[in-house]
């Protein structure tokens, strides 16, 4: 481990932090709030985006402020401002309103998230049906869904749905994934569905992606030996949550989500001698350092970067807003 102390704060009881490699913003995130930054640098406020661009407050309030308008649905769209689809996608309904009515607009869809939604045409084309494991409601299952006519896809969550779904007639199947599940509780599922029907064919590469896999498996190895881990990021951001519940299995003592410092509640950290950091994929860094300096202002802080998976992903933006 490599560890480094801050000179020892006299009289504060000694903490040991632990911080999680990698941890928050992954490539999808990064590029989604620089489509909405550069929109508004290059076309000016207000710039439309459907839904949040990313499921963090903190992020969400920041773009507002420089000109960002959030809305639920195109039908809040005046016709003469761009407006960004948000990093989970969307339905195919939505772009093909949006060029009905002639909008000018950017899709911030991470691209791994288009790369199920074109895994899910083909299965379709080939005469597949589809099963789709993810959480009903979710924007990204909402847009997983709506790339295909309604009934060509079903919807499992738990392995409760994998034992009880029937197959519609006799057509071959196909799975697919939301990209932000448990890794472990997918399994678990696909072993449900694998041991039902023996012949359902892998993806060519999980849709699970990489930010959601290595930021799992890092905060299990802090996990365990720490008595609180802190997870930085929304309560509506499922990778966030995937995060605190796989740091529980993987047995923290405690663990907890938190959009900021401010929502630390100290009692937490009674008894505590070791605390694991960790954001996920739609919370910013200087948040996450916030956080160790509101527990450097209480504890005589031993600080710790655990190693991990070092990640170079980055995607392009669309080239309307690089030309
Ligand atoms: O999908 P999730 O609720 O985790 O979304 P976030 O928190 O905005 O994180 C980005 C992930 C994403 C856009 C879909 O993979
Ligand atoms: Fe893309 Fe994965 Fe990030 Fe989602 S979590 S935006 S799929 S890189």
């Amino acid at each position: 481990m490599d560890a480094f102390s801050p000179s020892p704060a006299a009289g504060l009881r000694p903490l040991t932090v632990r911080m999680a490699t990698p941890r928050g913003f992954c490539a999808g995130v990064d590029r989604a709030i620089q489509i909405v930054e550069r929109a508004i640098e290059k076309f000016g406020a207000p710039v439309y985006v459907r839904h949040e661009i990313v499921h963090n407050k903190h992020v969400v309030d920041r773009l507002k402020s420089l000109g960002a308008v959030f809305v639920k649905d195109l039908d809040e769209c005046p016709d003469d401002r761009p407006v960004v689809f948000s990093a989970h996608g969307v339905p195919k309904s939505v772009p093909a309103t949006a060029r009905a009515r002639e909008l000018m607009f950017l899709d911030a869809t991470c691209p791994l998230v288009s790369k199920v939604h074109v895994e899910a045409e083909r299965h379709h084309a080939n005469g597949r049906h589809i099963i789709l494991i993810g959480h009903a409601g979710h924007p990204e299952v909402v847009g997983t869904l709506g790339q295909l006519p309604q009934g060509a896809i079903s919807l499992v969550e738990t392995v409760e749905d994998a034992e009880s779904f029937q197959r519609p007639g006799d057509r071959p199947l196909a799975y697919a994934t939301q990209t932000t599940l448990s890794l472990d509780d997918t399994s678990e599922i696909l072993r449900v569905l694998k041991r039902r029907f023996p012949e359902l064919p892998d993806p060519h590469k999980e849709d699970i992606c990489y930010a959601t896999t290595n930021r799992q498996e890092a905060v299990k190895q802090l996990a365990n030996g720490s008595g609180l881990v802190l997870v930085v990021g929304s309560k509506n951001s499922s990778n966030s949550v995937r995060l605190v519940e796989v740091a529980l299995r993987a047995g923290a003592g405690n663990a907890q989500l938190i959009d900021d410092a401010s929502q630390i509640d100290w009692s937490w950290l009674d008894g505590v001698s070791t605390v694991g950091v960790t954001a996920g994929a739609s919370a910013p860094e200087p948040l996450v350092q916030a956080v160790v300096q509101a527990l450097q202002a209480r504890f005589d802080v031993t600080l710790a970067d655990d190693p991990g998976e070092q990640e170079t992903v980055t995607f392009k933006l669309p080239r309307a807003l690089t030309v």
